[in-house]
């Protein structure tokens, strides 16, 4: 009989339970398996995985997997494993799932081997596992298992008024998941968890707050504003699956602050934004400046508060997209979002005004209030030098101005791969009066080198 010693009293437990399982079978087993020798009983140690345990009464078994009722165990003689330390011949080497891993798992759990990084919580969130005790410490919620189970998914969430000093926290309201709805300012601090530590990362995963004044659409009421990193925009409105990048330069630096302002009419408020620290110098740190940062051969870049149907273009943006060049890709192919709301497409609105629609408008002249700026983008995928522009406008995405054209596909090959965004701050006070600008939404697909 094969009995292997726990190094405690749980241990000894689970051993004495798997392995009384095991021996019951094994005169089972013997009717099938042939054994090659069976000495006798030997004292010796084995391996349960990587963890070594020690037996007594051992006996060498054939090489043989077997379904030992939910055991599904293989035993394989291993003689070679002796030579290095020079332990007894007869020793063995057991391999056993998925059964009898819970017992190896839950040692290996009170050993605290637990390797720290980011893990998928059963709540669906980003956390970072860590064992149960360093997540209650630190303040996290623990959310299912990790690191093979030794481990537990820690989420950390904070409110208004907290600190973030671990890589992925999230940042909700006030009553969160419920609503808000009140005045307020409500900030997190956010440390760097390292001087590592570049940029942040900013994920809106809900970002529901109330949208701009109707007339030049500037967030006056509600607004999220961010401190202590590079310059970003005010915004307001909804923002859900966008996502900002601040850079905070390298080393130790002063905490920034993410800031929702919450005030004016009743509105039912909601956020969850999700902030990542991002190293300096890694392939998915973005580059300086730059405010959105997208990764991948195809992808949806979109200006904040965008919706094709309710969207108001936001006033007194001025902020740059970047699209990381994937391997082997040379150009950039943009089109404007798909439109099912409207006859006319509103998914590139720029300038103008629904009520008398401007079409396509190109050039820095005609383009000098609101503004998308692509480096050389042409309706001309095999010579994209030709009729290239750099500053688009009005309410239809092409490069040949006129006010009859429709949203064409265009392409771009100057890398890296950018798009400006300007916005003044006047647009039902402008002259012409500017009416139903969404702003934008441009669908791309890099472009391979040839
Ligand atoms: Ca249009
Ligand atoms: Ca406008
Ligand atoms: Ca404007």
């Amino acid at each position: 009989m094969l009995a292997v010693v726990g190094s405690d009293v749980e241990g000894r437990r689970d051993a004495d339970y798997y392995l009384s399982r095991w021996s019951s079978k094994n005169k089972a087993l013997t009717q099938y398996t042939t054994p090659v020798q069976i000495p006798a009983p030997v004292q010796g140690r084995g391996r349960v995985d990587e963890e070594e345990v020690t037996s007594a009464d051992t006996q060498i078994w054939p090489p043989y997997t077997a379904d030992l009722g939910g055991v599904n165990a293989t035993a394989l003689p291993s003689s070679q494993e002796t030579s290095a330390d020079g332990r007894d011949a007869r020793f063995f080497k057991l391999s056993v799932s998925p059964m009898l891993k819970l017992f190896s798992l839950r040692r290996r759990r009170q050993q605290q081997q637990v390797t720290v990084g980011s893990c998928r919580a059963s709540s669906g969130d980003n956390g970072t596992c860590y064992t149960e005790a360093d997540c209650t410490r630190l303040g996290g919620a623990a959310s299912g298992p990790c690191s093979n189970g030794t481990g537990t998914c820690c989420v950390f969430q904070v409110g208004c008024g907290g600190t973030a000093s671990q890589n992925c926290t999230y940042f909700v309201n006030d009553n969160y998941p419920k609503v808000f709805n009140g005045v307020g300012s409500c900030q997190l601090s956010v440390n760097k968890i390292n001087d590592s530590i570049c940029q942040l990362r900013l994920d809106f995963d809900t970002f529901d707050i109330s949208p701009p004044e109707t007339t030049d659409h500037q967030c006056l009421n509600d607004r999220f504003t961010v401190s202590g990193g590079s310059p970003v925009p005010t915004i307001c409105g909804t923002n859900t699956g966008n996502h900002m990048y601040v850079d905070l330069g390298p080393g130790a630096t002063t905490p920034s602050v993410l800031t929702f302002v919450t005030m004016g009419p009743s509105f039912d408020r909601k956020w969850k934004v999700k902030v990542s620290q991002i190293p300096c110098n890694t392939d998915y740190t973005a580059p300086t400046s730059c405010l959105q940062y997208y990764q991948g051969v195809t992808g949806q870049v979109r200006s904040y508060n965008y919706d094709v149907s309710t969207g108001l273009q936001l006033s007194n943006q001025d902020y740059t997209s970047c699209i990381r060049t994937e391997k082997n890709f040379c150009g950039i192919q943009y089109m404007a979002c798909a439109d099912t709301v409207n006859t006319n497409p509103q998914s590139f609105t720029i300038t103008g005004s629904t009520s008398a629609p401007v079409g396509s408008v190109v050039g820095a002249a005609n383009c000098d209030k609101d503004w998308v700026t692509i480096p050389c983008i042409s309706d001309n995928s095999v010579d994209p030098t030709s009729n290239c522009q750099d500053r688009l406008c009005g309410d239809n995405f092409n490069v040949i101005q006129s006010t009859t054209s429709g949203n064409v596909v265009l392409f771009s090959y100057v890398r890296p791969f950018r798009i400006v965004y300007h916005t003044d701050a006047t647009e039902g006070s402008a002259s012409p009066t500017e009416l139903n600008n969404r702003g934008f939404c441009l669908d791309f697909v890099q472009q391979p080198c040839v």
